[in-house]
């Protein structure tokens, strides 16, 4: 196989989409430059690719060891295969909020891929926030408050028996019994990667700054979310048959638009594992 130079195009607000490239067919060299494009720009588009499932597992044991979600349900013929599905039927979808996969994790997953396979007529976009960029442009008062804290993460109000989900008609994806502490990780880290710092808390998970209730965290987080979250700063993804993303955790946030109902939505997803992290 031979190995070519990518074409790799910044996208507006966060990612890139990469050219000349097709991920059944590639070398070794491609993979580490599909690794670090990932690492340099948080997110990365590759259109019209449709992967088979097994061209999909093969892809993402190459960039990373697999990390399967505990709490989504598994495409039964490929256990390592996440389901993120939406019926016409359900009016809950999975990821409907701004979040970053696992951070309530001690070695929080390094990304993921997900590979477009039934679309809604319309809609069902995927919003990308760059927290590289958030963390760059954050005003220097607002950097002196967090640069040194620590936040702690979780998983229960969202999966547990009592959390988000359970209130919904995604019943299925509240798990009683699977064992979620609590996780600490540096507010600003310094991604393992690329070497840059990054502003690493998000609304889905982070509870709180250590040391601190959730009551007196709150006014300090919600000025980082709504910094982060600024239109400059962010991708909206329209998906299109054979479509595949792939986004780094600890670089980007995500959130699917939940703007189809009445239409179905399955996307394929699976989770790359990553490592402990710390502070830049
Ligand atoms: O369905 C999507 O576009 C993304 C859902 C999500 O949050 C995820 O797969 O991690
Ligand atoms: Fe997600």
């Amino acid at each position: 196989m031979i190995d070519t130079r990518l074409h790799i195009e910044a996208l507006p607000g966060c990612g890139a989409v990469v050219r000349n490239v097709d991920l059944t067919q590639t070398g070794d060299g491609e993979i580490d430059q599909i690794r670090q494009a990932l690492f340099d720009h948080g997110m990365l588009v590759f259109r019209g690719q449709s992967l088979t499932p097994e061209q999909h597992i093969a892809l993402a044991e190459r960039i990373a060891p697999i990390d399967v979600n505990r709490f989504f349900p598994a495409d039964p013929a490929y256990p390592v295969i996440a389901k993120v599905e939406k019926t016409a039927e359900q009016t809950t979808n999975i990821g409907g909020g701004w979040h970053t996969d696992h951070s309530y994790d001690r070695e929080p997953a390094m990304g993921s891929i997900l590979v477009a396979r039934d679309l809604p007529p319309s809609g069902g976009d995927t919003l990308f926030a760059d927290l590289y960029a958030a963390w760059a442009t954050l005003p220097d008062d607002l950097r002196a408050k967090v640069r040194d804290l620590r936040a702690v993460h979780a998983s229960d109000h969202v999966f547990g028996e009592t959390g988000a989900y359970a209130g919904t008609d995604r019943k299925e994806l509240a798990k009683g019994g699977v064992e979620t502490p609590e996780t600490v990780h540096p507010v600003v880290i310094r991604h393992p990667g690329s070497g840059k710092p990054v502003l690493y808390v998000n609304p889905g998970f982070t509870m709180r700054f250590e040391g601190m209730t959730r009551e007196e965290s709150l006014p300090l987080l919600m000025k980082l979310f709504a910094h982060a979250i600024d239109q400059s700063r962010v991708y909206t993804l329209r998906w299109e048959p054979g479509d595949v993303a792939m986004w780094d955790n600890r670089a980007t946030w995500h959130f699917a638009k939940n703007d189809y109902h009445g239409h179905y939505r399955l996307m394929h997803r699976i989770t790359l594992g990553g490592c402990a992290l710390e502070a830049a």
